[in-house]
């Protein structure tokens, strides 16, 4: 095989980044085992929970329980199910507001639970309103993101807590991509802020980690038993994953960038990213475009498609919202250098769109 993976110098829109050096290591003693099969595989499984230790401590939990999933997708799917599982209803339904992750639609679809999707406010986060208006006694679970995908917005998750109570529905809280940086904010996100139920929380997202490295964390290990099936021919006697064989290499690559990072290197990590999405949106603001301020460090902007196509092909990595804004996410890989190269490109483009077109006369 020939091919080269892409270089992360243009990479703008992705919530993956360039593994910690340590994490990389890790990945790849660990690649040929199986935290699936703990009675197999030991060495790893015991690294699995000192995954979910950190992972709680990054998420305010006291008792830790959860496991490494194979990203955020799963751990939505498993929380989901958690609910549906719990509920006492033949007829579930899960309340999201509009800015939740893709995922929930497809747990939505495997689980045949109704997915209630209500608006969000002027600031792209959850309305109160709608969802209380949406909650009702067939409610399983209520979603409120911490990190939303498009716009890096936190849902109002201690008010949420509270309405999921109000009709005995778990809350589950989707910080897949925010969770590695909201610790160093003001935001009432975790388990210690509100009474919430399930978490996704992604290492190989902002934690660094190798990918496949998700994590689900829940409030107590007897919501994980709603997800457990028998395995007779396994020394364990059962599982509550969702898959079967697992990565190794993202388990331990998870816990190698948390031992290194957490909380410090995390810390210092924001610190940069954010300060780099504020500079982006100072420079895209002075050029005259509409910006939603980066509550966290990703930032949306409204460029003209047809300058959007131009920074494409000039080999710039984004993508847009579901509204067309164009959408920089400011991962660890991305750098101030990066950022004004962009804007240099930019601004390059704007300078030929501006010219007249010459006329024939
Ligand atoms: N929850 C949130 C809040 C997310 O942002 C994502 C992924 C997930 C869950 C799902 O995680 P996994 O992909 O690990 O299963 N976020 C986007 C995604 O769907 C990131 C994204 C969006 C990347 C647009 C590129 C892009 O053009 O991958």
């Amino acid at each position: 095989m020939q091919s080269e993976p892409q270089a992360f110098d243009r990479v703008l829109s992705s919530m993956c980044t360039d593994p910690h050096p340590a994490a990389r290591d890790a990945a790849e003693r660990f690649l040929a085992t199986n935290p699936g099969d703990p009675g197999s595989y030991p060495a790893v499984a015991a690294l699995e929970d000192d995954a979910i230790e950190l992972l709680s401590d990054i998420a305010g939990l006291d008792e830790p329980a959860g496991y490494i999933t194979s990203g955020g997708t799963e751990a939505n799917i498993q929380a989901v199910r958690i609910a549906r599982e719990r509920a006492d209803s033949r007829t579930p339904n899960v309340v999201m507001p509009d800015s939740g992750h893709f995922s929930f639609r497809k747990a939505a679809d495997l689980l045949g639970v109704e997915l209630r999707i209500v608006p969000t406010d002027d600031d792209h986060r959850a309305d109160l309103a709608a969802v209380r208006s949406a909650v009702d006694d067939d409610t399983a679970a209520v979603v409120g993101v911490a990190g939303t995908t498009e716009y890096g917005r936190v849902d109002p998750i201690p008010e949420l807590s509270r309405l999921a109570r109000s009709v005995d529905a778990t809350l589950h809280v989707d910080a897949a991509w925010g969770g590695f940086v909201l610790p160093f904010t003001d935001y009432d996100w975790h388990f210690g802020h509100a009474a919430v139920d399930t978490m996704s929380i992604d290492p190989h997202k902002m934690g660094q980690a190798a990918v496949p490295a998700g994590g689900l964390l829940v409030r107590s290990p007897d919501l994980l038993d709603e997800l457990a099936v028998d395995t007779p021919y396994l020394e364990s006697t059962s599982q509550a994953t969702l898959t079967g064989t697992r990565s190794g290499a993202g388990v331990a690559s998870a816990v190698a960038a948390m031992e290194e990072l957490w909380p410090e290197g995390y810390r210092r990590q924001y610190g940069r990213s954010q300060n780099n999405a504020e500079w982006l949106a100072d420079a895209l603001e002075k050029r005259g475009y509409a910006v939603a301020e980066p509550a966290l460090p990703l930032v949306a902007a409204d460029v003209p498609r047809s300058t959007f196509d131009a920074l494409r092909a000039n080999g710039w990595r984004i993508s847009r919202t579901a509204t067309g804004e164009l959408r920089v996410v400011c991962m660890p890989h991305v750098s101030r250098e990066m950022l004004a190269s962009f804007i240099g490109d930019l601004d390059r483009l704007e300078v030929r769109a501006s010219v007249p077109v010459a006329s024939d006369d």
